[in-house]
């Protein structure tokens, strides 16, 4: 069986302050022609549809759309809910569009989901197991007075229960959004709550593929079996040499046979590069979307301005000299890399225009500590 594995799409995020829609758009219309060129047999997708759990309409959309042209096609697409999707409004219409072989799991259940899909040499069963946190398997399995479990302890409870649907020596694949120990992070993943935050690769060992979603970089796990496709699209300046695509499994009758990343080119590269602005002068116009370092000595007048004749999409500039940006950097509504409290407070504050009160900050640590 020929599989297709794709994640953390992110649909309607924004980079500094610009929107990916366009080119969220663009790469989704090609993975639609890659995926007529392929022909492969199921497509997975897991987790982190969306940017937000709220997403923008045009998310929505674009997600609708792609999903509309993949039901066409007659292939069963699998998909997971990640970290940043709602597992409730991912979850509409599921049982609906199981009919039409799009089977999404964003909440866990009793009965961990599992689809079986034929190919010649018979059934390949597919655990989808959507991003949730270890609180939601110990209060739904072991009630909320039990001892509080980490991800890693919830991930191999919650797998071996798949397990147990899947019989002895029958070719199998995990669907899962998680963060698995040796890893490599980049830094437009949203951090798990709490430091616990990964499992370990044991946990997959019995399967012959384990489709993964949440980190963004293309990349293997401890073995060629356990794999990352990474993000859609370059979503951080660190992200500039990741090589962004699809990848696509075989499986044959022994299980594993071989995984490789189809590189595809995005409507605008992301490039994050420095030099001195005579060097940039001399250069073509780059619709990329440049972070860039001046090397020159001296102060360089008007320099984002000059820069941006050459770079268009300029997303940010600094002298090697002084780290802070040259340009004005559009402002940030919530604070990167936090805290379930600080995000809070931020979206607090941006609606309220005033602070958080001690009692307030409390009544949260006693939610969100729970
Ligand atoms: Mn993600």
């Amino acid at each position: 069986m020929k599989l297709l594995h794709t994640a953390d799409w992110h649909l309607g995020k924004t980079l500094n302050g610009v929107n990916l829609i366009d080119d969220q758009d663009f790469i989704l219309k090609k993975f639609l022609k890659l995926v007529d060129d392929e022909k492969p047999e199921t497509i997975i997708i897991s987790g982190d549809i969306y940017d937000r759990a709220d997403p923008s309409t045009n998310a929505i959309e674009l997600f609708d759309e792609i999903l509309f042209k993949l039901t066409e096609k007659k292939i069963p697409v699998l998909c997971i809910a990640g970290n940043h999707d709602s597992a409730e409004r991912l979850n509409f219409g599921s049982r609906l569009f199981a009919n039409k072989k799009f089977f999404i799991t964003a909440k866990t259940d009793f009965e961990p989901k599992i689809i079986t899909i034929d190919d010649n040499f018979g059934e390949i069963y597919f655990s989808l197991i959507p991003f949730f946190e270890p609180g939601e398997i110990r209060n739904k399995f072991f009630g909320e007075n039990a001892e509080r479990m980490s991800f890693d302890a919830a991930n191999k409870f919650y797998i071996t229960e798949a397990r147990k649907k899947i019989p002895k020596g029958k070719r199998s694949v995990a669907i899962a959004h998680v963060y698995v120990d040796g890893g490599i992070e980049s830094d437009s993943e949203r951090k798990f709550i709490g430091t616990a935050g990964k499992v370990s690769p044991e946990t997959f060992f019995e399967y012959d593929y384990a489709a993964l979603g949440h980190l963004h970089k293309p990349q293997n796990v401890f073995s060629d079996k356990i794999r990352y496709s990474g993000s859609l699209l370059k979503y951080s300046a660190k992200e500039f040499d990741h090589k962004k695509g699809f990848t696509l499994v075989e499986l044959d009758k022994n299980g594993f046979l071989s995984a490789k990343n189809i590189e595809l080119k995005p409507k605008h590269d992301l490039i994050s590069i420095s030099g001195t602005l005579a060097e940039f002068q001399a250069r073509k116009k780059d619709d990329s979307y440049a972070y860039i370092t001046l090397t020159d000595n001296e102060f360089v007048y008007d320099a984002a301005q000059k820069l941006r004749e050459i770079f268009p999409n300029l997303m940010d500039a600094k002298n090697k000299s002084r780290p802070n940006s040259i340009i004005s950097a559009p402002e940030r509504k919530f604070r990167e890399n936090s805290t379930i409290l600080e995000q809070f407070s931020d979206f607090f504050e941006s609606m309220t225009h005033r602070t958080l009160t001690e009692n307030e900050i409390a009544a949260l640590n006693e939610i969100c500590g729970g």
